[in-house]
Order: structure tokens, then C-alpha cells, then sequence
């Protein structure tokens, strides 16, 4: 497993978000978070520059691992528990951050986006040309998803990270599945399994109306 120890292999990180989803299509937060660090560690191996990204990203895990082993932890089993739980008992702020400012709703929601950006990003080396630039890659996929979120500070700071971004090639060895052949083969494999958790996650979003949450 790609835990703390030993090589990171972007595989079984893919791997993990589809153990997250249950046969009655419910979505398990402890898996999910599992599969959200091991991205985290994805994101380090690619050098300093990314850790502001990844800090934040780190952090809302954080508070959703708390939920996860706190009081009500029965609760925050499955993303439907626990906007079931939160929305029953007015525990997410809807028009603006002010009593329950980290919600497990609202946090989630972040995580969500992030993950969309991820999708999106990791679909677009799988399907590049060898030579193509992941700096163009990344920043397409960003302006098409998360920066619709973010504040002009934090796309300009996004953009210059991205940057820094090694060749596609280098990225598809830093992913140790193999060759970049079988790495691509790999995202193929793997890569509908983010998508139906995504997936589900906007459907329970926009049933409960949380989309948009502040
Ligand atoms: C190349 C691999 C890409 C993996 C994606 C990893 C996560 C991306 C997180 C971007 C974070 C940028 C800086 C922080 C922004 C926050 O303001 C924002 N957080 C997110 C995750 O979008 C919104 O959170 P907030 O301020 O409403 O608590």
C-alpha cells in the first residue's frame, strides 16, 4: 500500500478510490482520505514549489480525519452519513462561513473540486503527445475546474508552480508503474474509478443543494 514507507506508486493510490466506493454506490470517507494522501505524496515527489498547493489540501484532510476518528465518528462512515448527519442537524453554513466554519460538507467540497482538477489533469497526460507540456496541460485543466474558485492570488500562484512541471515522460516515471507506456495504460485503468467517485459525490452535492457551499 502507499503508505509512509516504502517507493510511492501511483497505482495503488488510483486503486484506493475505487475501494471507496460501496455496492449501494456510498462513497467511504476513510478510504477516501487514505487515497487523498497518498495524491498529497504524488504531488510532494513533484519538489517544493507544489507544497503550497498541497498544504491546503493537507490540512482539510486533517479535519476530516478528525471527524473520522472523533465523537461521532459513526457518522462520518460515508459521505451520504455524513451529510445526512450535518444537514439534520444544522451543522454546515450556507450562505457564509460564520458558526461552522469547517463543516465536514464544506470541506469535502474543496476536496472534491481539487479532485476534478485532478482527473482532468491526469486524463490529459494519458491521452498527450509525448511531447507535450505538462505546464499546458496542468494550467488547461486548472482554468477549466478549480480556478473557477480561486481568488486572482492564488491562479497567479497556481500557474507559476505549475511551471516548474517536469516533461511528460519524467511525470509518467515519477508515477513508478513502469514503463511510460504501462503508465499510461495504467491511467486508462484507473482513471474511471476517480471519475465515478467524483461522480457520485456531485450527484449527493446537488441533491442536498451544497454545491456552493462557503
Ligand atoms: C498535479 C496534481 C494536482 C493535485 C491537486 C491537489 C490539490 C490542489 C489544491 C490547490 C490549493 C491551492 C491553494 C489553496 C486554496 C484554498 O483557498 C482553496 N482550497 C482548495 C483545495 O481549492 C479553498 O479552500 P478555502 O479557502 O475555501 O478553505
Amino acid at each position: 500500500m502507499a503508505g509512509e514507507q516504502g517507493a510511492f506508486c501511483l497505482r495503488e493510490v488510483l486503486v484506493t478510490f475505487q475501494t471507496c466506493v460501496t455496492e449501494r454506490r456510498e462513497v467511504l470517507l476513510g478510504p477516501y482520505l487514505r487515497g487523498w494522501r497518498g495524491l498529497i505524496r504524488f504531488l510532494n515527489s513533484l519538489g517544493a514549489i507544489f507544497s503550497f498547493v498541497s498544504k491546503d489540501a493537507l490540512a482539510k484532510i486533517q479535519i476530516m480525519e478528525n471527524y473520522c476518528s472523533g465523537e461521532q465518528q459513526e457518522k462520518y462512515l460515508t459521505l451520504q452519513s455524513m451529510v445526512q448527519y450535518e444537514v439534520a442537524n444544522g451543522l454546515v453554513d450556507t450562505q457564509k462561513r460564520s458558526e461552522h466554519p469547517d463543516s465536514g460538507c464544506r470541506t469535502v467540497l474543496r476536496l472534491h473540486r481539487a479532485l476534478r482538477w485532478l482527473q482532468m489533469f491526469l486524463e490529459g497526460l494519458r491521452t498527450g503527445q509525448e511531447d507535450s507540456k505538462t505546464s499546458v496541460i496542468c494550467t488547461d485543466s486548472y482554468n477549466a475546474s478549480l480556478a473557477n474558485y480561486h481568488p486572482w492570488i492564488i491562479r497567479k500562484a497556481a500557474t507559476v508552480a505549475f511551471r516548474a512541471l517536469p516533461s511528460r515522460n519524467a511525470f509518467l516515471e515519477i508515477m513508478n508503474v513502469g514503463t511510460p507506456e504501462e503508465a499510461v495504460v495504467m491511467l486508462g485503468d484507473a482513471l474511471p474509478h476517480i471519475c465515478n467517485v467524483y461522480g457520485i459525490t456531485e450527484e449527493l452535492y446537488a441533491q442536498h443543494k451544497l454545491l456552493d457551499l462557503p
